[in-house]
């Protein structure tokens, strides 16, 4: 767990706690939080006002690298905000909810204005907050002033569903520290994204793989983005494998039913199914990439990425 203290010159410090919190019955994302015990006479230790995420979250999102927040905002907002998103769709691509043949193209981009609309706010609720204080640090993080790209895909007719191979990526530099925890990457579901149905494909514990793979790197190379990116996809049979083209007999079940043993790191890849509503919160740097839709419904999702402060 993460508190905010102060430092004797007054400066403000994030840093991770014991935990003090046994909240455990679930609401949705709400718990009642209960605090164990109290140190407050120790200098290091700051008892939270609220804390959303229970001990078991905090451990699954270090061992896997994410964590849902199931109804981080309600089904009526996400409703509002598919609302705006298709008035935009119609009057850019033409493209009308009740008409699939006008669902094209698959990915439409340039949703300028439902980007920057308030009826996006909600993603940034208390949920969201509470989740990413107990991340990140109690004022440790500036909320983004937008949730990031609106993220439309629209169903592949007649395409069968294939797990992709070209762009398994992360958006945040590798020359950060491991630690502390140096940001949080959000993505917000605001329709339903069943199976096969366009959810971002992340490739769990990957997180943890990055940070042992940057930490044998000289600077010059962690540095380089775009390098570092394909040195690390190279280093190990398995991501080679999953970097490779498919579509081939069996890929999907071999990487998405079973775990792959990456020198001791059990590594799976996982779809983000979830309803209208959703929050999933990854680690920075746990690899990801774009999937296709074979479902009939469009997949509605926001991704942004957020950054720890600078101490
Ligand atoms: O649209 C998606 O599912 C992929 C999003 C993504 O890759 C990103 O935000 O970095």
């Amino acid at each position: 767990m993460i508190s905010t203290t102060e430092t004797q010159t007054g400066r403000r410090r994030c840093r991770r706690t014991e935990d003090q919190w046994n909240g455990t019955r679930s609401k949705g994302w709400q718990r009642d939080r209960v605090p164990k015990t109290g140190r407050s006479g120790s200098p290091d230790v700051v008892i939270l006002a609220s804390v959303v995420l229970t001990t078991a979250e905090l451990e699954g999102f270090d061992e896997l690298g994410f964590v849902w927040l199931r109804g981080a905002f309600t089904a009526d907002q996400a409703a509002a905000m598919r609302a705006v998103v298709w008035r935009e769709l119609a009057r850019r691509y033409g493209i009308q909810e009740q008409d699939p043949a006008t669902w094209s193209p698959t990915r439409p981009s340039g949703l300028k204005n439902s980007k920057r609309h308030r009826v996006f706010d909600p993603i940034g609720g208390t949920a969201l907050t509470e989740a990413a204080d107990s991340l990140l640090g109690k004022g440790c993080w500036p909320m983004p002033r937008q949730w990031g790209p609106v993220l439309v895909t629209f169903p592949f007719p007649g395409e069968p569903w294939v797990l992709p191979h070209r762009v398994w990526h992360v958006d945040f530099r590798y020359d950060n520290r491991a630690e502390p925890l140096f940001g949080l990457k959000l993505f917000a579901l605001f329709g339903d994204a069943g199976p096969q149905g366009g959810g971002t494909l992340l490739v769990s514990r990957s997180h943890r793989l990055v940070a042992r793979f940057v930490a044998t790197q000289p600077d010059e190379v962690r540095s380089d983005f775009r390098r570092t990116r394909l040195r690390f996809m190279s280093h190990d049979p398995v991501l080679k494998d999953l970097a490779r083209p498919g579509p081939e007999p069996g890929r999907r079940e071999r990487f998405m039913d079973n775990d792959h043993d990456v020198d001791g790191i059990a590594i799976r890849v996982i779809e983000l199914t979830g309803h209208a509503g959703d929050v999933v919160l990854t680690h920075p740097w746990t690899l990801h990439h774009v999937a296709p839709n074979a479902s009939m419904q469009p997949r509605f999702m926001r991704a942004q990425s957020i950054y720890r402060a600078a101490q």
